[in-house]
């Protein structure tokens, strides 16, 4: 099963999957002030009991967002981070996550009450 997380560059995606990998124990996971802006997105695996995912952690800088929506469809969900203490970019992560083409280059999934897709709010 294949999950995408997409969200604004320094919103805190990949420390969250840092934070999932240490909890499962899985392998080595580096510390947060480890973690290094993505170069457009790393793929993880993930198992809890009988269930096995694939996590696609998306880069956010504006260069790699283009990536995002080539990923959507094959998405069984979409998780889109916003760093909730990031006041000043809070406007640009709402266009984002609405869905459609933000000038910030941001193709978020279309939200629905039907849709995979969700909010993580992470603070910093
Ligand atoms: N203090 C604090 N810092 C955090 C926390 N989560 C992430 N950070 C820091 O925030 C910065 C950005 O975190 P990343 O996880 O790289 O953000 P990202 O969304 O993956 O960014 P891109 O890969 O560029 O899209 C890093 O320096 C982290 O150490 C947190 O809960 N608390
Ligand atoms: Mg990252």
């Amino acid at each position: 099963m294949n999950i995408l997380i997409v969200g604004l560059d320094n919103s805190g995606k990949t420390s969250i999957i840092e934070k999932m990998k240490m909890q499962g124990n899985s392998r080595k996971a580096g510390a947060a002030s480890e973690v290094t802006p993505t170069v457009g997105f790393n793929v993880d695996e993930f198992s809890k009991g009988s269930l096995s995912f694939t996590v696609f952690d998306m880069s956010g800088a504006g260069r790699y967002r283009n990536l995002w929506e080539q990923h959507y469809r094959e998405a069984k969900a979409i998780i889109f981070v916003v760093d909730s203490a990031d006041k000043l970019r809070l406007c640009v992560a709402k266009a984002g996550h609405r869905g459609g083409r933000s000038p910030q280059g941001i193709h978020g999934p279309r939200i629905s009450s039907s849709s995979p897709a969700r909010l993580c709010a992470h603070s910093l």
